[in-house]
């Protein structure tokens, strides 16, 4: 079967959300792109249980406090990445409105929230637990630490997301 799937980013300026877009589909780590203003679209066809899947991955470009592009971004998304900051504890705090936003545009879609720079290990406010009870409490089946830096669990978590997705949408 083919499945052509919009998954969409989401989580305060910062946290890395391009970078983990830009891990996955080219498999590099890079310092100097800089935040474009609006969205940026990116495309990735990969192969999942036999199946072609073509994700079109959708990533707010320095655009996150406005709220006017949101409906536009979320709308027909199968799934979310959530991203937070696992060295910034307000990234953390700020997860209940992005998860918010989603649930209530994008009913019944899965989620994979992401603890993401765990190679700042000294700097880490967030520990793994609390973002596992947090996840448990949102009703959240997946939660997954990773890198964008050194590419831990990157690849992992998109694939994660995309199965459900996939799952969902069939
Ligand atoms: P955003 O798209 O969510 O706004 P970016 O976030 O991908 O633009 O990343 C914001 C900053 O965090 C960037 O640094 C980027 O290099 C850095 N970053 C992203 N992911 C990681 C990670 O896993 N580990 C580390 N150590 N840094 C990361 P600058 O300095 O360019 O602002
Ligand atoms: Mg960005």
């Amino acid at each position: 079967m083919e499945y052509i799937l919009k998954i969409v980013l989401l989580g305060d300026a910062g946290v890395g959300k391009t970078s983990l877009v830009y891990r996955f589909i080219e498999n590099r780590f890079s310092t100097d792109f800089k935040s474009t203003l609006g969205v940026n679209l990116l495309k990735r066809t990969i192969e999942i249980d036999g199946n072609q899947v073509t994700t079109q991955i959708w990533d707010l470009g320095g655009q996150e406090a406005y709220k006017k592009l949101r409906k536009l971004y979320l709308e027909g998304a199968s799934g979310a990445l959530v991203v937070y900051d696992v060295t910034s504890e307000s990234s953390f705090q700020n997860l209940n409105e992005w998860i918010n936003s989603f649930k209530e545009t994008r009913t019944e879609c899965p989620i994979v929230l992401i603890g993401n720079k765990t190679d700042l290990s000294q700097l880490r406010k967030v520990t793994q637990d609390q973002a596992k009870t947090y996840a448990k409490e949102k009703n959240i089946l997946d939660f997954i630490e990773t890198s964008a830096k050194t590419g831990e669990n990157v690849e992992v978590a998109f694939k994660n997301l995309i199965r459900k997705a996939m799952l969902k949408g069939s």
